[in-house]
């Protein structure tokens, strides 16, 4: 039996109850506040934006488990506890929902809806001729496990596939592979469309400024659904305005919600989405939160462990 302490704020915890019952029916989940005493024996977290200093005050957890792939969020956290392994979400929902989401925003791109969107609200009858996607350049800025199942998404249409990633990846049909920060103009300038899947961390904060974004050729196109650290956003919007880039898809930003009262809202080629691009679903976490408390009892490594060192 599993005793797993599961925060998410504002949601019903019925439905991930509910999730883990069915995956294992011997788990005691426990949905924040009531997590019990923490000398109700050894536990694991499961948890979305906890209150900071929460974990602390419970030594019994053996492993925390991010209800996301991202991490920040624990980060903030002043006082996280230290030598407690941290487990980065990495179920198949999550995979597939990005997959879907980059699929989508990249044809949206290509095919040019901002444009035809701007259009249809000023009645304007404005037909868009558009390049075949063999000729559309696709650049994916960071390479893991969303990264790759975003490239795995658009290969069947053929787009022309680049990756960027920190550490060199084995070569593969159908995706070019750039490495380092040496490598980060060559990719950019020969980027139609940019896919933004990289974490937040010191290296990637600010990390597409003007000069940056100013690599991608005339007319590109940039979506980002890794963390809005990434894009300094009044470079892009100066880029916008004066027509060097063409469009822009963010589904993540620096504070979110995105507050009403921001331009970004009213910015003309900009799509936005309220962080949704891959949502975790109940079912395949429970499974993974599962099969990786087994991992753990058993003595092995679990899945995507984070590295604390790099930050992801
Ligand atoms: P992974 O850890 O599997 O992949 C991260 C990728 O980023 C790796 O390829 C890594 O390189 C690369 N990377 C990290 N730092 C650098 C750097 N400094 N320079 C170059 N490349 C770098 O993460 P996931 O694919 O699972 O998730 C990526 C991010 O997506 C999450 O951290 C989260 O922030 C975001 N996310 C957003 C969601 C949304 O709904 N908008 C949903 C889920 C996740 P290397 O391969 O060399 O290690
Ligand atoms: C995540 C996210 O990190 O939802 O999984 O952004």
């Amino acid at each position: 039996m599993s005793r797993i302490l599961f925060y998410l704020d504002g949601y019903s915890h019925d439905v991930w109850r509910e999730a883990f019952r069915a995956v294992d029916p011997s788990v005691e989940f426990r949905g924040f506040p009531d997590w019990g005493s923490p000398d109700d024996g050894p536990a694991y977290a499961f948890v979305w934006e906890a209150e900071p200093g929460l974990l602390k005050r419970f030594p019994n957890i053996k492993a925390i488990f991010s209800l996301g792939a991202g991490v920040d969020h624990l980060m903030r956290d002043p006082d996280l506890p230290k030598d407690v392994p941290i487990i980065r979400m990495g179920d198949d929902g999550l995979k597939e929902g990005m997959a879907e989401y980059v699929l989508m925003s990249v044809l949206m791109h290509h095919r040019q809806m901002p444009l035809l969107a701007t259009a249809q609200s000023k009645a304007r009858w404005q037909r868009v001729f558009s390049r075949p996607a063999r000729h559309v350049r696709v650049g994916i800025l960071g390479y893991g496990a969303l990264g790759k199942c975003a490239a795995e998404a658009l290969k069947p249409l053929g787009y022309n596939i680049a990756a960027w990633s920190r550490s060199p990846k084995p070569a593969e049909d159908g995706v070019q592979h750039f490495t380092g920060e040496d490598a980060l103009n060559d990719f950019l300038a020969r980027t139609d469309i940019l896919v933004g899947l990289l974490p937040s961390t010191k290296e990637t904060e600010g990390l597409l400024n003007f000069d940056r974004l100013s690599r991608l050729p005339e007319g590109a196109s940039v979506i980002n659904a890794g963390r809005g650290t990434l894009i300094v956003l009044e470079d892009l919007i100066a880029l916008l305005n004066s027509g060097y880039l063409k469009g822009a898809t963010l589904d993540v930003f620096p504070e979110e919600p995105l507050p009403a009262d921001s331009p970004l809202w009213h910015q003309e080629g900009l799509l936005i989405t309220p962080h949704c691009a891959a949502i975790t679903r109940p079912d395949t976490a429970a499974e993974y939160v599962v099969r990786n408390i087994g991992r753990i009892e058993a003595g092995e490594v679990p899945e995507n462990i984070l590295d604390l060192g790099r930050g992801y």
